[in-house]
């Protein structure tokens, strides 16, 4: 895929005078360095078999703009850039392109090395959904309908057990019974969608360390990737900082003998998305912090695996075994964290 000059000259881009690079290891949008002079941009075609309502991403863009320029005008927050009709996302040739400026000083990471990264990042995540929470969470649109909701993702896995590939049934079978027999991490969000005291808050939905833009100290500058930002529950968004920074290797990792939960991290994450969050949870959510990380490391097991089965229709794959091999990893990292539970306890006041 490259990227064509019309849809650069909409961004008020001379393809002549730019340079265009891939940027990032997301599957599911299409990400570029648009390098103009000393100045960059990040420029990102939307995948709408994914996002199939592109303008209900920009419509809570642009609300949540406003409401932290409103209520928290020192929250450093990076909006797309216009197009030249004014727009900040445009419809161009075959599909929705957006640009947003490229943060100078800021760089990105795959993997945490350490605490400090780990504090860093709770704590961002934390503030984020804070700044927000005066902001009625149900006036931001549903960009993916149901995308975490962990009962329809085990009900989808239950066909492609019944509709899917059939030889990929059979080579997946010790991870099946395995999803199968976890079946109750589904069953208890069943009793959280029904507790009153769990709110529905600003969720960002992926919360890899590789959305969060660090400065040259290592400080958090901003949280990116915003296309999943809805209404939904602090379990996702803690829970994908211990599913994507507990372990020292990525989700990518072939070497299972390599996935490893680091309790020390879990401590730093928790420490840093209560500094952030503030007094915003309440008792019945704070009982659930454990939980966060089970439910987010089944659910992408699940949809790894789900989709292995279904021939990779929704992630794509950059190998044959790509998502199957994703799906172990994440089975071994769910066994991981299940057999050091008594390790992941920590004292929360509040
Ligand atoms: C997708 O494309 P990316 O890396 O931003 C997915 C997340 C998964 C992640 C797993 C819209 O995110 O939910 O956690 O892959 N996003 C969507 O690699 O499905
Ligand atoms: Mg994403």
């Amino acid at each position: 895929m490259s990227v064509s000059a019309n849809v650069l000259k909409i961004f008020g881009f001379d393809a002549s005078l730019v340079e265009v690079k891939p940027l990032g290891e997301g599957l599911i949008n299409h990400t570029y360095m648009v390098q103009s002079g000393n100045d960059a941009y990040v420029l990102q075609k939307i995948n709408t078999a994914v996002f199939k309502n592109p303008v209900a991403i920009a419509h809570n863009i642009q609300l949540i703009s406003g409401y932290l320029a409103a209520h928290s005008p020192d929250y450093y927050f990076v909006a797309p850039a216009s197009s030249v009709h004014g727009s900040q996302m445009e419809y161009i040739n075959d599909g929705y392109y957006r640009v947003f400026p490229y943060v100078k000083g800021s760089h990105a990471k795959s993997v945490v090395q350490n605490e400090e990264q780990a504090y860093e990042a709770g704590y961002q995540f934390g503030l984020f959904t804070n700044v927000l929470n005066g902001l009625d969470a149900t006036d931001l649109q549903i960009t993916i309908p149901d995308f975490h909701n962990l009962t329809l993702r085990y009900e989808q896995f239950c066909n492609a057990l019944l509709y899917g590939n059939k030889d990929r049934i059979i080579q997946s079978e010790n991870q099946i019974k395995f999803l199968q027999d976890h079946k109750w991490i589904a069953d208890f969000f069943e009793t959280i969608k029904t507790n009153s005291n769990f709110k529905l808050r600003a969720t960002h939905h992926d919360t890899k360390i590789s959305n969060l833009l660090f400065d040259e100290n290592d400080k958090g500058i901003c949280v990116i990737d915003l296309d999943t930002l809805m209404p939904g529950y602090f379990i996702s968004d803690l829970g994908d900082m211990f599913r994507t920074y507990l372990c020292a290797v990525s989700e990518e990792e072939t070497d299972f003998s390599k996935i490893s939960v680091r309790p020390n991290i879990y401590k730093a994450i928790v420490k840093g998305y209560l500094k952030g969050a503030g007094n915003m949870l309440s008792k019945d959510e704070a009982d659930q912090i454990y939980y966060a990380g089970l439910f987010m490391i089944y659910m992408q097991a699940l949809r790894f695996l789900t989709d292995f089965i279904n021939d990779d229709v929704y992630y794509g794959a950059k190998y044959p075994l790509h998502n199957y091999n994703r799906a172990l990893n994440q089975i071994k990292l769910l066994e991981d964290y299940i057999n050091k539970k008594e390790l992941l306890q920590i004292e929360i006041n509040n």
